[in-house]
């Protein structure tokens, strides 16, 4: 590994990352050809997951990828899927190295990528800037490993952490800029959730506005009951952009018929109490193919998701106004005592964004 290595990584992890929400249920991955100190090719993981990375950068490339090195983010498919193996594609075009940030965690890959391109000649090294392609590729390991997706909690509150007054006030509390960054960031994920207080008290649409997109992420509704309005804008808009709904066996089946007639997709899950357990929540969005969630609230289901430690990014938007005790917590029980059980994260960014503060928050690795 030398200086070289990271800085071509950086760029394939940069690239890489343009993919993200676009690609479930397959990672975002990026890669950088580079021959004589020249970049010859970039590409990143399609729209739906295909074509992967590699067959991009190499196509860019031609017969400049013979002899050249390739700076790949993840290990290179050694599966025949519904596209040929990349590992046959870098030996068929003559790679002469790669670089790999990190080994792949599908079974059908699993180091035999690695192993198939050794048996070729091809000098490999891995392990270059492997904790940010963790990060990157976190959603689509959780998966593969656990059957979830990740969970991003974005929480827009006042200084004083309230979403809402007591009346139920909640339009807006944070500014345009800091809306607009919330759009940036629901482009990222692969789905939007958000439980049914929240989708009924706000009527929100859960799309990617004005940043010109190709493909919007789904939209998730967490309702027990079903109880929500049909004339909505969730359901007003379910024929063209997904929309999912995680109910309870009690759902009432008229309702989940006129749902599932607005053209929005069911998904049963198990019930904890008097809440949908939000491990099955993750489980079966995680069956339908999704690796990255971003859930915007309400409390009841930032408070269930944290009490039940699956929260991996928390993102919090703070405006500079308070509310006060009669104020909506932006996170509702999670049934603590003790201090040292409380979830903790680790802070990794904070800028002001227009009148807010924006600051992220990671569950330690
Ligand atoms: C790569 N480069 O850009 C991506 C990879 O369903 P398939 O056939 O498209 O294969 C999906 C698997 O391929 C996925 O689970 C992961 O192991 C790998 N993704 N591999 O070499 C890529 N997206
Ligand atoms: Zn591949």
């Amino acid at each position: 590994m030398n200086a070289a290595d990271i800085r071509y990584m950086a760029l394939a992890l940069s690239l890489g990352r343009r993919g993200q929400g676009a690609c479930w249920p397959n990672p975002s991955v990026g890669c950088v050809l580079v021959s004589e100190g020249r970049v010859v090719g970039r590409g990143w993981t399609q729209p739906g997951g295909r074509p992967h990375a590699e067959p991009v950068a190499l196509a860019q490339a031609g017969d400049l990828a013979r002899g050249a090195t390739a700076y790949i983010t993840l290990e290179p498919c050694a599966h025949h899927g519904e596209t040929p193996p990349c590992c046959d594609a870098l030996i068929a075009a003559g790679v002469a190295r790669v670089v790999a940030a990190i080994e792949d965690s599908d079974p059908r890959v699993a180091g035999q990528g690695f192993a198939a391109l050794r048996q070729h000649g091809i000098s490999v090294t891995t392990g270059v800037l492997a904790d940010q392609a963790a990060r990157d590729h976190a959603g689509f390991f959780l998966r593969t490993e656990q059957g979830r997706p990740l969970v991003t909690l974005k929480l827009a509150s006042s200084f004083d952490g309230r979403i809402a007054t007591g009346t139920g006030q909640s339009q807006w509390i944070t500014g345009p800029q800091a809306r607009r960054a919330v759009h940036a960031m629901r482009a990222r994920h692969d789905a939007v959730m958000v439980g049914a207080g929240t989708a009924r008290a706000d009527d929100p649409s859960l799309t990617v506005r004005d940043l010109g997109i190709q493909r919007q992420p789904v939209r998730v509704v967490v309702s027990r009951h079903l109880d929500l309005p049909l004339l909505g804008q969730l359901a007003r808009s379910a024929r063209e952009i997904p929309l999912w709904v995680c109910h309870g066996d009690a759902a009432d089946a008229e309702r989940l018929k006129a749902w599932q007639g607005m053209g929005a997709r069911l998904l049963p899950c198990a019930v904890d109490g008097m809440q949908l357990d939000p491990v099955d929540i993750l489980q079966q969005l995680g069956q339908a193919g999704l690796t990255r969630v971003f859930c915007e609230g309400g409390s009841a289901l930032a408070g269930s998701l944290l009490a039940a430690d699956l929260v991996d990014e928390l993102i919090g938007f703070t405006a500079g106004l308070t509310i006060g005790a009669e104020g909506l917590p932006a996170i509702g029980a999670l049934g603590l005592d003790r201090l040292d059980a409380a979830p903790r994260f680790q802070l990794i960014e904070t800028r002001p964004v227009g009148d807010d503060i924006l600051h992220r928050w990671q569950r330690a690795l």
